[in-house]
């Protein structure tokens, strides 16, 4: 169970980044950088869950695009744990947009803009505590 004083993110490694065998890469990072993972696990997202967790996007042009990239392949869900952790990972993973993300991040690193209308952007990172506590049980229902 997860403690409400502490703080804590959501990370998913989206279908790219799993399939680009770029997991190990992602979560090393993540430790190095001296956070701690306290939940992870592989799954194949379905529409409800992804609904669910991108309920902001519902009604963006780019959220069919989104969910079918999403659907593409397995994502790695993890929860990660440290004081002021949802800032961390988001500077670790950098720019949502890769051609803007600075070299150095994960997704300025490893990740670049497709002649599509998906961005494939390697990881997602939770933008708020508040977020955070909103999608960590989409994904991890025994953990709220
Ligand atoms: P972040 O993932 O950096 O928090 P959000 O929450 O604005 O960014 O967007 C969620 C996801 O939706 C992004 N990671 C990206 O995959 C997709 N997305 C965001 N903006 C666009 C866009 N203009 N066109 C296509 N996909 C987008």
């Amino acid at each position: 169970m997860l403690n409400k004083d502490k703080h804590y993110t959501l990370l998913l490694v989206k279908p790219d980044g799993y399939e680009r065998g770029l997991t190990g890469e992602v979560l090393r990072r993540i430790e190095r950088k001296g956070y701690k993972l306290v939940a992870l696990r592989i799954c194949q997202a379905d529409e409800a869950t992804l609904a669910n967790h991108y309920a902001e996007h519902v009604n963006k042009p780019f959220y069919k695009g989104l969910i079918d990239y999403m659907m593409s392949a397995p994502v790695v869900a993890a929860v990660i744990e440290g004081q002021n952790v949802v800032e961390g990972l988001r500077s670790l993973t950098g720019a949502t947009k890769p051609t803007e993300a600075a070299p150095g991040t994960i997704r300025g690193d490893f990740a670049r803009d497709w002649d599509d209308d998906s961005v494939r952007n390697i990881v997602h990172a939770s933008d708020s505590l508040e977020s955070a506590w909103r999608e960590i049980p989409i994904w991890f229902d025994d953990l709220v």
